[in-house]
């Protein structure tokens, strides 16, 4: 048996969780929670990573002794060094604004179909390279010698040592998904030096051992190794995809809903494209071939405005709300920011002609029914695109918490979900961890592991599938 310690950090907390795994046995507990708080400052919207680091720290003081140590994060974000390895200021927020109207420019030099056919990655405003463009004008950006995404920044700090973490890089809109390397043409064409970057790591890999000071810090006994883990959490998520079968769908739900498949081999074609597909990497070889929906951030900022009130008392109401009254797109960017959400959504609703939800049941409804909706369509995009059907979706990650959502999405996709696990994340972390040392196979080894160990709840679809192919229809006439 061994015991891991994985690094989870979401946009909302980060986590320090132990792992045990052995012959048949899988188990994860909390070492230690934190908050993330976002701050906003003058110049904009920041992570405060030195409190994550922190927290880290205390996470692995926690835990105390482990076999080694995995960091995984949310994608696209990362720190700037100077010359002496020294941080450059707080690394920027992925919804902060400054890459409004930033895609426009780049694509003046690297039309939208050449930058897809090359990196397969949907339009997201935050992608690594328009934040590059951004940050491209700003004093600071003269100073970098090196770019470190988030998880990597982290694991350097505890090791002294730099990398960079394919899953994650897959991220910046900077590789190709078919040769799983840097995409040396797009960086070229848009005069990004690709020196900023670390050599690339691949999951499994070494990424060195904790550094004397940070065994002190942490009270543990060296020499402690840190392994080169999915760093993107969404990676490590899918890792964790509990599927016996072959023909799987998967959501990882949180602050987003990732929606999609997994595949041997990215899809790049012009229809791909024009439904905001992307082909992130994942382990073992494989793509993550999804679809972001603005996820549980939509009822996240809600609870925020409206004070934090109980959200199981809150969902319960919820189900009593009449279904699909009024639905909103939870593709649009337009929900990206924080701020008045419940007054956003209402928006929505009046400006396509729909009631407005009133009662923060009746808007936990409006979100729920909008997200389910959303889920059907990612996934009825992504196995005609894909060519590829499914006849079972896994949902994981928190929302596979929220029984209301998971039931409205079996209803909406009319096919059955398998809920759990809801820290799929932390435990793709560990069982890479493990895979690196050789306690478990490849990935169906993982995922056999993952069946039969956790718990895992059933949700069969009820009712009419067309009356959501009707709520659809009226969303879709709606936007025009
Ligand atoms: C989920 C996630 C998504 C990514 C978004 C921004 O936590 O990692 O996969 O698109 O955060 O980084």
């Amino acid at each position: 048996m061994r015991t891991y310690a994985a690094v989870d950090l979401g946009a909302s907390s980060g986590r320090v969780m132990t792992g045990r795994v052995g012959p048949g046995l899988l188990e994860l507990s909390e070492a230690h929670r934190f908050p993330n708080r976002p701050v906003r400052i003058p110049e904009g919207l920041r992570w405060d990573v030195l409190a994550l680091y922190a927290g880290v720290l205390d996470g692995l003081r926690a835990a105390g002794a482990v076999d080694s140590v995995g960091i995984d994060s949310w994608a696209v974000d990362y720190g700037l060094l100077d010359a002496d390895g020294a941080l450059l200021g707080n690394p920027v927020h992925y919804r902060d604004t400054r890459t409004e109207g930033v895609a426009e420019q780049v694509w003046a030099t690297l039309p939208p179909d050449e930058l897809y056919a090359a990196t397969g990655l949907q339009y997201a405003p935050f992608n690594t390279l328009y934040q590059l463009a951004a940050a491209r004008r700003t004093a600071q950006f003269a100073q970098a010698r090196r770019l470190l995404l988030i998880p990597d920044l982290l694991a350097y700090w505890l090791t002294g040592e730099q990398g960079t973490e394919l899953t994650n890089a897959s991220t910046t809109q900077l590789v190709d998904p078919r040769t799983r390397t840097w995409s040396s043409g797009v960086a070229a064409r848009l005069g990004i030096d690709l020196g900023l970057f670390a050599p690339l790591r691949r999951p499994g890999d070494p990424a060195g051992v904790l550094l004397p000071e940070v065994l002190e810090q942490t009270g543990l006994r060296g020499p402690v190794p840190v392994t080169t883990v999915a760093s993107h959490d969404t990676a490590s998520a899918v890792a964790a995809v509990p599927a016996v079968a072959e023909h799987f769908a998967y959501i990882c739900t949180g602050t987003w809903s990732l929606a999609g498949l997994e595949l041997d081999a990215p899809v790049l074609t012009e229809d791909s494209r024009a439904a905001n597909f992307t082909n992130e990497l994942g382990i073992d070889g494989t793509v993550r071939y999804l679809r972001n929906i603005m996820g549980l951030w939509l009822l996240q900022e809600c609870l925020r405005e409206w004070g934090e009130p109980d959200l199981g008392a809150l969902l319960r109401q919820a189900a009593e709300v009449p279904a699909l009254r009024s639905v909103v797109d939870a593709q649009d960017g337009a929900f990206l920011a924080p701020g008045r959400m419940p007054q956003r959504i209402a928006d929505a609703c009046r400006a396509t002609g729909q009631p407005v939800p009133d009662t923060p049941a009746e808007v936990t409804r409006c979100i729920l029914d909008s997200l389910a909706l959303a889920h059907r369509r990612a996934l009825a995009e992504a196995q005609r695109l894909a060519d590829r059907p499914v006849d079972v979706v896994h949902i994981v990650g928190g929302g596979a918490r929220n029984a209301l959502l998971c039931q409205l999405t079996a209803d909406a996709c009319g096919l059955p979900v398998v809920a759990g696990p809801a820290e799929a994340a932390a435990l793709g972390n560990v069982l890479v961890q493990a895979w690196a040392h050789h306690l478990v196979g490849d990935r169906t080894g993982m995922r056999r592991l993952l069946a039969g160990t956790q718990p895992l709840k059933r949700y069969a679809p009820r009712g009419d599938a067309a009356v959501w192919r009707t709520a659809e229809d009226r969303l879709g006439a709606r936007q025009g």
